[in-house]
């Protein structure tokens, strides 16, 4: 083995890189979401996990840092579900992670992709060292342990056999549900549009970025990107946004001016839970 470059402290023992393949993976998954998953259940199964939803493996080093982004507004109990299906999996698949719930204040109309956008800055603002962004809804649980939530050379569709969709993508440019951009290829797209008030069509904008700056999405094998969705009632104030049509026509234009550099908002509370860091925040409402 290579002599280590940096001297080991008595604190910061030297450990090899993680494999590329993560040992331990036991590929297909039982998923369900009958029985109700109590939060104090999910704590007492994941000792490991620090403060604020922190982990890292201890026998190996990766190789990125993985900020774990959910928009939030009143779905505690899929949240639950998530946090108890997702903790054991990213563990088993070597990463170092933190799990960031982006929690929209108030009751004006949902948007999806601005809460990504303060999700990418207020986890870089906790720790600098986030060089992957994987940006999931609260009720997409992965079926397989081998869909590896990590970045690559082109930004990464997760979720692309969902049971609702009988486990196939739903159209071609379809990016929606679990997604990952290393911060380089975050940036290259100038983040996320701010501009999608309620239901419908970010995703299609986030596509459209990735496209128009010559990225190609990658994808898992199909047999593995599978997802149970936890079945939900459509919520209030987030309604299908009749523009969505029209501004998907448009990325071309909006791109440089709405997105990462251009999003205002205002963080009212930061929380450390036991696995999860909850931020609450005010990001406005539509003009
Ligand atoms: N989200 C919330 N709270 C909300 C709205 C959205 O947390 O009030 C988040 C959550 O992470 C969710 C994601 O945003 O997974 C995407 O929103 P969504 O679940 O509304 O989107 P989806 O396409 O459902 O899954 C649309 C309504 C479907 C109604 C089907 C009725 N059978
Ligand atoms: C498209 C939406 C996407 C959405 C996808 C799946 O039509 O935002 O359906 O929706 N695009 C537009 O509306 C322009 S789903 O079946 O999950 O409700 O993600």
């Amino acid at each position: 083995p290579e002599a280590p470059s940096a001297r080991p402290g008595p604190t910061a023992p030297v450990l090899p890189p993680c494999p590329d393949s993560p040992p331990g993976l036991v590929g297909r998954l039982l998923i369900e979401f009958t029985s109700p998953m109590p939060l104090e259940r999910v704590q007492r199964e994941n000792p490991g996990v620090l403060l604020g939803g922190r982990y890292a493996p201890p026998d190996c080093a990766p190789a990125q840092t993985v900020a774990v982004i959910i928009p939030f507004r009143h779905r505690e109990h899929h949240l639950r579900y998530w946090l108890h299906y997702l903790h054991p999996i990213l563990r088993r698949q070597r990463l170092r992670y933190g799990v960031y719930v982006i929690n929209q204040h108030g009751e004006d109309t949902f948007n999806r992709a601005k809460l990504l956008n303060v999700g990418f800055l207020e986890a870089l603002k906790e720790d600098v060292s986030y060089d992957c962004f994987i940006f999931s809804d609260v009720d997409l649980v992965p079926m397989d342990d081998r869909n590896l939530y990590r970045c690559g050379d082109q930004p990464r569709h997760f979720a692309i056999a969902m049971d609702k969709f009988g486990f196939r993508l739903p159209y071609a440019g379809y990016f929606g549900g679990v997604s990952g951009l290393s911060k380089a290829q975050f940036l290259r797209i100038n983040g996320f549009p701010n501009e999608y008030w309620g239901w419908g069509g970010e995703d299609d904008d986030i596509f459209n970025r990735i496209s128009l700056t010559g990225m190609k999405i990658s994808r898992p094998d199909i047999r593995i990107g599978r997802y149970r969705m936890i079945k939900h009632d459509r919520d209030k104030h987030n309604e299908p946004n009749p523009q969505r049509f029209t501004k998907i026509q448009n990325t071309k234009l909006t791109m440089k001016r709405d997105g990462i550099g251009s999003v205002r908002y205002q963080v009212l509370e930061v929380s450390r839970q036991p696995l999860f860091t909850n931020i609450t925040v005010d990001i406005g409402r539509p003009p």
